[in-house]
């Protein structure tokens, strides 16, 4: 068997996403995605996904310049590799990237954005070789569905009129019994138990009346609210008052630490994260300070899916709850996060999801929720395979594009619909 790494290949493409709205602005009608793969010296392909954008585009080449004639199975050496390439400085703040949602950006994270896509290609690679599914590389499953939460969001019927963009058939929800409705139609396509709804969109007494009708729709249904960030600490104490008894958890009500830690303080309602802890070296201060009661990991920023078993050790160690957040991505994700979600032995929240919202997907076959829950494959490696023609479409979509749609920016699409639309400072509310 040889494991050499022969070729690496990257293919970022543009995928069709509905008008779902944030506290930045709207999604745009196609969103950059980066598909990597890599094939051993014997022939065999494994695939990996991550962010599109330039940025990351810029460090992906070089990277797997980097990788040929290396062995798939060398994945500490990764990290090692990817630091040899130069981060671009204009292109990180080193302060919380309140547009990407994700918290701090800095160089080591994009790298780790970077470096994750092409460790789950590897694995995928090298499950394949050894005919061994990705969670056994990975120490084992320790059960056999991963679930998953609906993931609600206030949106339109359609994008902006004039801007071309895929029909999405789910129509609008911008109020409460259109947000019931959505959740009705996740739980009936999907048998998804819990939701989640995006806020920090409308007034928080819009979203708190929009939560009041999910749980009168769905009683004892797990209920989650995530506003990223965009209130205040008395607004954050305020809603964690008025309905912190329906909550699961309230995700990320202020930005930051000291604001998460402040609330968490003054309210019982247990607080999750994917914007204050978001790398190793917020763990500290957060737990410490007792900010956050759940971290929500997500592979593709926290470098990979080995890191995010070591993320789900150290939650443990604190007695801090994991789960995973998710932003727009395709089925080798969806796959990849349900194969380390079936090692980590305390997961006790459903994972977020975006996959039911993307109707395009790269896979011969689209990964599917039964009862809210993903089975984990046992096939070797991440048990997908890709679909060339698709990859193909979506790649030639990349190319045709002008250069608008190549880098995500909700505040842009938002200004086509509203000229005059600024991104909100924070706190909003
Ligand atoms: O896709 O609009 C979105 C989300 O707001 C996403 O950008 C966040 O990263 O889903 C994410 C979250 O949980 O904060
Ligand atoms: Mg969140």
């Amino acid at each position: 068997m040889n494991l050499t790494i022969a070729d690496v290949r990257l293919t970022p493409i543009l995928v069709a996403d509905p008008p779902l709205l944030n506290t930045r602005g709207v999604h745009q009608p196609y969103t950059p995605r980066l598909i990597v793969e890599v094939e051993t010296a014997d022939g065999v392909t494994g695939v990996g996904e991550t962010y599109g954008d330039t940025k990351y585009l810029e460090l992906a080449r070089p990277f797997a310049g980097k990788l040929r004639g290396r062995p798939v199975s060398d994945l500490n050496a990764l990290f090692t590799v990817a630091d040899e390439v130069a981060v671009d400085a204009s292109r990180v703040s080193g302060k919380v990237d309140v547009g990407g949602l994700r918290g701090v950006q800095t160089a080591d994270k994009l790298r780790l954005s970077v470096v994750s896509a092409f460790e789950v290609a590897c694995l995928d690679a090298l499950g394949k070789a050894l005919g061994l599914p990705v969670h056994t590389l990975l120490g084992g499953k320790v059960r056999d569905t991963v679930e998953y939460s609906a993931y609600l969001f206030y949106k339109w019927a359609d994008h902006p009129e004039g801007v071309p963009a895929e029909k999405d058939g789910w129509g609008a929800a911008l109020d409460p019994a259109g947000v019931v409705e959505q959740a009705r139609r996740f739980k009936e396509r999907y048998g998804f138990t819990s939701f989640k709804l995006k806020g920090g969109v409308f007034p928080p007494d819009q979203e708190i009346a929009a939560v009041r009708a999910l749980a009168e729709a769905f009683p004892g249904h797990p209920l989650r609210l995530d506003p990223n960030g965009a209130w205040s600490v008395p607004t954050s104490l305020k809603v964690a008052d008025e309905i912190g008894g329906l909550l699961e958890y309230l995700e990320d009500p202020a930005l930051g630490t000291p604001a998460m830690a402040e609330v968490a303080a003054r309210t019982d309602v247990p607080l999750a994260t994917n914007m204050c802890v978001t790398t190793f070296a917020e763990i500290k201060e957060a737990f410490t300070r007792d900010a956050v009661q759940v971290v929500l990991s997500d592979h593709h920023y926290w470098g990979g899916l080995r890191n995010t078993r070591q993320l789900a050790e150290i939650c443990r160690t604190f007695g801090v709850g994991i789960s995973m957040h998710s932003n727009t991505h395709l089925g080798i994700s969806l796959a990849a996060m349900t194969h380390v979600a079936s090692t980590v032995p305390g997961l006790h929240h459903a994972c977020d999801s975006h996959y039911p919202w993307q109707s395009e997907d790269v896979l011969t076959e689209r990964l599917t929720f039964h009862e809210g829950k993903v089975t984990v494959s046992d096939a070797p490696g991440l048990g997908v395979a890709l679909d060339r023609d698709r990859l193909r479409v979506l790649h030639r979509r990349w190319l045709d594009d002008d250069g608008a749609l190549r880098e995500r920016d909700d505040a842009a699409a938002m200004r086509v619909a509203d000229p005059d639309w600024v991104t909100p400072a924070v706190p909003r509310w």
